[in-house]
């Protein structure tokens, strides 16, 4: 057993209310310290698994300090329930929202998800630019191209799982941003 993903069972469905910011510190620490399941034993075939579920392809796009900047990634569900990404924070960024963008009427605008994204049983739920994403809001300092960003996942059935990502420059992410 790795206690990496044993936390959110022993945690029971943690993100709630007045317990939130504390969990989310919490979440923090361990995410921190468990650094090294996310690239040790739980790295299989270049994903990263926790429970049933499988990250693979993560990047963050380049963007300058106090900005905000979007993280993406393919999430495999292959176990036999449904999950959910309840939340995820990293040291870079003071907020961190689970985001889709919608284009209306040409215009771009992104959905703060509220609920968290449902990963079915038996299925890839992609975030990629233009459509859903991982919003990091007011970046503590610049994420520059070829730097790493530590980004915890906490979902709703598997746990707790820390991503090593890498940024890269790119202008295909533009709409994700919020600039206007
Ligand atoms: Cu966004």
């Amino acid at each position: 057993m790795n206690w990496c993903g044993s936390w959110g069972a022993r945690g029971g469905r943690p993100a709630l209310l007045t317990a939130r910011a504390a969990v989310l510190v919490a979440v923090l620490a361990m995410g921190l310290a468990a650094g090294a399941c996310s690239g040790g034993d739980d790295e299989v075939g270049g994903a990263d698994t926790v429970g049933g579920l499988a990250v693979s392809d993560g990047w963050v796009r380049a963007a300058p300090a106090a900005g905000n900047s979007a993280a993406y990634m393919i999430i495999r569900n292959d176990g036999p329930a449904p999950d959910r990404l309840l939340a995820a924070l990293t040291p870079a960024a003071a907020r961190v929202e689970i985001h889709r963008t919608e284009m209306e009427g040409g215009v771009a605008r992104m959905v703060h998800q509220a609920e968290g994204l449902e990963v079915p049983a038996g299925s890839t739920v992609a975030l990629e630019p233009g459509g859903l994403h991982v919003m990091l809001m007011d970046l503590v300092a610049d994420l520059e191209d070829g730097q790493t960003l530590l980004l915890t996942l906490q979902f709703e059935q598997a746990g707790v799982m820390t991503l090593e990502l890498p940024v890269r420059r790119s202008d295909a992410a533009y709409m994700d941003m919020g600039s206007g």
